[in-house]
Order: C-alpha cells, then structure tokens, then sequence
C-alpha cells in the first residue's frame, strides 16, 4: 500500500514536465507575456471568448500562472510535439 502510494507520486511529478507549457514556448516576442496573436500562433482554433478566458485577470496578457491554470483546467491542451 505504501510503496504503491510512493510509485503514484514518482509518476505524478515526471508527468507534470510532460504537462506544463511554459510562457517562453509561447512567447515569441520576449516580453514574458503571451497575447492573443502569440497564442494564436501555437493554437490556430483558439478564440477571443477562449483567450479571455485563461486571461483571468483581464489584462489581455497570459502569464505563466494563467497558463497552468488553463492547461490544467483542460481550457487549452500543450500542443503535442
Ligand atoms: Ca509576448
């Protein structure tokens, strides 16, 4: 039981890597925000109504906590490689 709950945790923290998208993948301007057209860039389908909605403190810029948040709320999956 506990070498099981033990192995469940090794596996959860080499999954997060794999999971996280960070501001710098996205970021093409270097300015350490993502806009809607850099977010544009990485997910073509994504809308204004979407943007706005990882963009939880209204600014109109995606920082990394607002990107975790949406790629772990399921809002935006990491584009696969
Ligand atoms: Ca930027």
């Amino acid at each position: 039981m506990r070498r099981a709950a033990v192995g469940a945790m090794v596996v959860a923290l080499f999954a997060a890597p794999a999971f996280s998208l960070m501001v710098s993948d996205v970021d093409t301007d270097g300015d350490s925000l993502v806009s809607f057209a850099e977010m544009s860039v990485m997910y073509p389908d994504l809308s204004e109504d979407t943007f706005a909605q990882i963009d939880t403190s209204g600014d109109s810029f995606v920082d990394e906590s607002e990107l975790t948040a949406a790629l772990e709320a399921g809002t935006i999956v990491k584009p696969s490689e």
